[in-house]
């Protein structure tokens, strides 16, 4: 892994006023290797093993998590989203890249802001949809709401809330896979703030010791709630924190969609061959509040629009059409294709009923030793 990073010229991310370049190396290796169009503007590396028809199939994901999500906060303004709309604005690019780097066998933690990474598993939006509204045609039912559901088949372990705690999880579905020997590769997503708890060391540590094929995708946001990175850690990079644990840990764009999906895929093959666990930091930024009721009043007007400027689905646009890879006009097929799908999408989603009252309560706990809490009420008895 060592040899395969270069760095083609200083990222200028995390440029914010009183902040340190976030480009700045300290780990093993810089993957992020920004390009420029003849205008100047930024494009998306253009070293990728990946052909013309993947590109636009990244493209397609890479729409699918904006739209999607921005359908989520209509419907959260309408009030028919129960629970909070967690955005990934701005950061679409590190979880569509990065999942899509992975085989179907392999498996995935998805966070709040990893919609992208749950689309690419092939999740379809009629079942976001549902699940944000708290449906019965929803994953869940009705029982769980947002990003609190899982599909075993599709490699997608749900997760919980709880910070960090799907570090240990994913070493464990490493380690219960080679048990198996089922040569599969597990990659935790994480945020700057996850990174600070005790299960997060914990987890990674002992991947690491065990030479577990587990991946971790440190996204680096700038934001934890409301608290800056620099608050949260001492470390320069979050890639640092890789040496303490005897792995390699790697910085890419965030934004580049391309260069994630390289970095992930290269240290997918490197765990998936006996390797071990990598890290990997993916620089990006959150462009919108914690969640759809926070208004970021703590960001300043001129951090946004700076952000605003590298936001991740303009780069991928200008680099497939600078480098000639797709006309605009295929652009705007694709465009109106997934607009056409989350229609659909949202129309089967609100035609569900609710749930059940009676149905609900039962599928969470085992109903043998815990039975529900109105079961007297809803069945007459005691
Ligand atoms: C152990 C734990 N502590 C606190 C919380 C409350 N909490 C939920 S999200 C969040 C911020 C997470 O920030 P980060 O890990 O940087 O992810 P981001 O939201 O930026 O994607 C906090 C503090 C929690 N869920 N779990
Ligand atoms: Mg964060």
């Amino acid at each position: 892994m060592k040899t395969e990073t270069k760095r083609k010229g200083a990222s200028k991310q995390g440029a914010a006023k009183g902040r340190k370049d976030a480009g700045a190396n300290g780990a093993n290796g810089v993957t992020s290797s920004p390009s420029t169009a003849a205008d100047g503007e930024l494009i998306c590396t253009t070293e990728t093993t990946l052909g013309a028809e993947q590109l636009l199939e990244l493209y397609r994901y890479l729409l699918l998590t904006r739209l999607v999500e921005e359908r989520l906060v209509n419907l959260y303004r309408q009030t028919k989203v129960v629970g909070g709309v967690f955005r990934s604005l701005g950061q679409e690019a590190t979880a569509v890249g990065t999942c899509y780097a992975l085989e179907s066998r392999d498996f995935i933690a998805p966070l709040i802001r990893d919609l992208g990474a749950v689309l690419v598993k092939g999740i379809r939006p009629r079942e976001i949809f549902a699940q944000y509204m708290a449906k019965a045609w929803g994953p869940s039912e009705g029982r769980d709401l947002n990003i609190h559901f899982g599909n075993m088949e599709k490699g997608f372990i749900g997760p919980i809330s709880h910070l960090g705690d799907m570090i240990p999880v994913m070493t464990g579905i490493a380690l219960g896979a080679r048990m198996q020997q089922k040569e599969i590769v597990a990659l935790a997503y994480i945020g700057d703030g996850g990174m600070s708890t005790g299960a997060f060391h914990e987890g990674l540590n002992f991947a690491a010791v065990q030479r577990l094929p587990v991946i971790i995708i440190a996204e680096h946001n700038w934001y934890a709630y409301s608290t800056p990175t620099r608050l949260q850690t001492a470390v320069e990079n979050l890639a640092d924190k890789a040496a303490g644990y005897g792995i390699p840990g790697h910085i890419v764009d965030g934004n580049d969609i391309i260069a994630c999906y390289e970095v992930t895929k290269r240290a997918a093959d490197y765990a998936r061959s006996g390797g071990g666990a990598v890290l990997i930091e993916a620089k990006t930024y959150r462009r919108k509040g914690h969640a759809e009721h926070d208004d970021q009043r703590y960001i300043s007007a001129e951090e946004l629009e700076m952000w605003e400027k590298r936001d991740p689905v303009d780069r991928f646009t200008r680099h497939l059409l600078t480098q000639e890879i797709a006309t605009q006009a295929q652009l705007d097929a694709i465009v109106a294709d997934v607009q056409r799908e989350i229609d659909e999408d949202v129309a089967w989603a609100e035609e569900s009923p609710m749930p059940d009252a009676e149905k609900v309560a039962y599928g969470v706990f085992d109903n043998s030793i815990v039975p529900p809490a109105f079961r007297p009420k809803i069945f007459g008895d005691k």
